[in-house]
């Protein structure tokens, strides 16, 4: 008789069971991958994005954050890895575009986009709240969301206290649903938006995670994330992937410094993306 067996982790990458969990409820997390001295040097070099210091010389794209008249508040910072190249190095990192080819299938991973994140300990209130979203929604440059994904590094232990992530499992196969919104903070006003996918999925679950342990959702997959209730800060970075067989639709560059760049370089309706700001991560040997 044929036994079967759980397969061990490889470094890392996902099981042929945990590619299956991928597919069915739209997010995996993985074991630690991120050593706590690399960890200790990402935070430090967040702080120095937060003082300003760009070891590139380069600024990040955009803040939305309120460090001085809401302290309390998320920060959120767009494409910290232009500045920094310890967190340039997390974003390119092999491992990580070799586990986001697993799981999406795809025989190439791109990087594009990152965000650096920090809840704040004790924020409470709304402030620090991120509403429920599917990331698709905020990328209708792309043709086929089947193409994207997120891998979310965890700087510090998350849980249910400081506002870890929670996601809808299997929300990623109802299709883009209306009411996602990153920036909407009272989370029951979006009850309508997660109740519409009720009858299909359970949820939402707290993902909870060591530090250097790394989610991975779908760009489908429903998320938020309520208050930092704790005496602990929550810090990571949040990294975008899309996958070699990504295409462009056009009329969507703005506010994308890398799609206005491919468009400038020739890039077309229904072109699969390249360029140097998507740098190939993973490709299938
Ligand atoms: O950090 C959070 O709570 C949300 C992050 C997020 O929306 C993402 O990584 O796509």
């Amino acid at each position: 008789m044929r036994r079967t067996k759980k397969m061990p982790y490889a470094n890392g990458m996902p099981t042929p069971e945990d590619i299956a969990f991928f597919k069915e409820n739209g997010y995996w997390i993985s074991p630690k991958i991120i050593s706590d001295e690399r960890l200790e040097k990402l935070r430090d070099r967040m702080e120095r994005v937060y003082k300003h210091e760009f070891e590139t010389g380069i600024s990040p794209t955009a803040a939305w954050s309120h460090e001085t008249s809401r302290p309390n508040s998320l920060r959120k910072t767009d494409n910290a890895h232009w500045s920094d190249l310890t967190i340039r190095a997390l974003a390119y990192d092999p491992l990580i575009g070799k586990i986001a080819a697993a799981l999406s299938g795809a025989d190439t991973i791109r990087f594009w986009e990152d965000q650096l994140l920090l809840k704040p300990a004790r924020s409470g209130g709304n402030a620090a709240n991120v509403g429920w979203h599917q990331d698709y929604h905020y990328w209708p440059c792309y043709q086929n969301s089947e193409t994207l994904l997120t891998a979310w590094v965890a700087y510090d232990d998350v849980d249910e206290e400081n506002g870890c992530m929670q996601m809808v499992p299997g929300s990623h196969r109802c299709g883009v649903l209306q009411g996602s919104d990153f920036y909407e903070q009272d989370l029951r006003k979006q009850m309508d938006y997660i109740a519409a996918t009720m009858e299909q999925c359970a949820g939402p679950v707290p993902i909870v995670m060591k530090a250097g342990q790394i989610s991975f959702h779908h760009s489908l997959t429903i998320h938020g994330s309520g208050p930092n209730v704790s005496d602990r800060v929550r810090r990571s970075s949040a990294l975008h992937y899309v996958t070699g067989e990504t295409r462009y639709r056009a009329g969507y560059a703005d506010g994308y410094a890398e799609i206005q760049q491919f468009v400038a370089a020739g890039g077309k309706d229904g072109d699969i993306v390249h360029g140097e700001m998507f740098p190939v991560v993973y490709k299938r040997a």
